[in-house]
């Protein structure tokens, strides 16, 4: 009764790209904030956010490296995507289950999909996007491919043809979709059957749908009907 009175009351606020590099792709990490909030039907606000108001003294107080997403509450402020949603999950239903051992389980995956799942696909981005210009790029890239394909390879192994990572859909699904999506165009998911339809699925999830709209919408410059 107490957190459901506090979420009432204290409508969080959330930072994000005032102008995306992705172009409104939901690549960048105020997405899966916002799909989490979406979930458990937690109201937010948006403040934007250009690349030199980031590294502002003011925003630097919220985040010590300068970065999106923050998320403040009352007189809660936090940074690190992880924390954030692992925050809205303990507060609220519907991301965390129940059962202490599904909710380690769940957490788990959480910490899978941020922990070993996204540095090799982070490594891949920053080459492609930061290293094009290098004597070593084309050499090095295959290498870099091949190091998410031993992931990707292992987190396919382990779904199988299930809906998600441990049962229900958790907060580690969230985060796990969220992750894998930074290879979208890559043509490297389409390799892992399973691991398309599993992103497929995160995507279809109504809350995944409003989170997306809210964030083009920024881009774009429509207002968000949704
Ligand atoms: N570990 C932190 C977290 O999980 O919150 C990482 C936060 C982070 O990298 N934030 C990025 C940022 O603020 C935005 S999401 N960058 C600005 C800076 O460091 O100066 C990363 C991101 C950016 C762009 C795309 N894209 O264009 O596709 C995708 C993801």
């Amino acid at each position: 009764m107490q957190a459901i009175t506090r979420s009432l009351l204290l409508t969080p606020t959330i930072t994000a790209f005032e102008r995306s590099p992705d172009r409104g792709k939901g690549l960048a990490r105020d997405m899966r904030v916002r799909w989490a909030l979406e979930e458990v039907g937690q109201p937010y606000d948006v403040r934007l956010l250009s690349f030199s108001e980031m590294k502002e003294s003011a925003h630097r107080m919220l985040h010590p490296f300068g970065q999106i997403p923050t998320y403040q509450e009352g007189d809660l402020a936090l940074f690190e995507s992880g924390a954030i949603v692992f925050h809205i999950a303990e507060r609220h239903a519907g991301l965390l289950p129940d059962d202490a051992n599904a909710r380690a389980r769940a957490i788990t995956w959480m910490f899978a999909a941020l922990n070993t799942v996204e540095p090799p696909i982070l490594d891949r981005g920053i080459a492609k996007l930061m290293e094009r210009d290098k004597s070593w790029y084309e050499e090095r890239l295959p290498i870099l491919e091949d190091r998410v394909r031993v992931r990707l390879s292992e987190l396919s192994n382990r779904l199988g043809d299930a809906d998600w990572l441990d049962a229900a859909f958790s907060a580690g699904d969230l985060l796990m979709v969220t992750v894998l999506r930074r290879l979208n165009g890559s043509g490297i998911l389409e390799e892992y059957p399973n691991l398309s339809a599993y992103i497929a699925r995160g995507e279809a999830r109504p809350a995944y749908k409003r989170a997306f709209d809210a964030q083009l919408a920024v881009f774009t410059g429509k207002p968000h009907t949704g």
